[in-house]
């Protein structure tokens, strides 16, 4: 049987003998083929995170992302998974220089609502110049870390949609 014509931004995918499984890069799922006991019918939502179609007993299986799995650390600007010198300056050069001309999360401006969620670690109303002095203070003066704006919990956009709960 034919996977449906819409099939796009595929991340992963998992076949049985009778059943096809298909991963979205938006974390939902598609199935098509023999659907006798719904296992190619998946159920609806963006956050799963694995699947497997299997043969034999035909079953599907999906694995759900868990809010604590991944994380998103408040300020982390170039996505290497730690808070350093480099981060201030990303989100510096963006600011300034256009370079990188996209920030991490969906839209890649600092007004995107990902981008605050994770670049505004003052808390005060923008994404700007004091944000990355927020980062600099701490990380050389020892002021309060930088936090999440709006707190804890999936951030819509962000890379791997993650939650954002790590404390750096
Ligand atoms: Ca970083
Ligand atoms: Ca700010």
């Amino acid at each position: 049987m034919l996977p449906p014509a819409e099939l796009t931004d595929l991340k992963l995918m998992s076949a049985s003998s009778s059943h096809t499984l298909a991963l979205k890069a938006d974390g939902s799922i598609v199935g098509w083929g023999w659907n006798e006991y719904g296992q190619a019918a998946p159920p609806a939502g963006n956050d799963f995170v694995a699947i497997a179609a299997g043969s034999g007993s035909t079953f599907s299986l999906a694995l759900r992302r868990n809010a604590h799995d991944a994380v998103q650390l408040p300020g982390d600007c170039n996505q290497d998974g730690g808070l350093d010198l480099s981060d201030g300056i990303c989100l510096l050069g963006h600011l300034f220089l256009g370079d990188p001309a996209q920030l991490p999360c969906e839209g890649g401006s600092p007004a995107s609502p990902g981008n605050r969620r994770l670049l505004n670690v003052n808390g005060d109303a923008d994404v700007d110049l004091s944000d990355a002095i927020t980062i600099f203070t701490y990380l050389y003066l020892g002021t309060p870390a930088p936090a999440l704006d709006a707190g804890c919990g999936p951030a819509e956009g962000c890379p791997d949609n993650s939650a954002m709960c790590k404390s750096p």
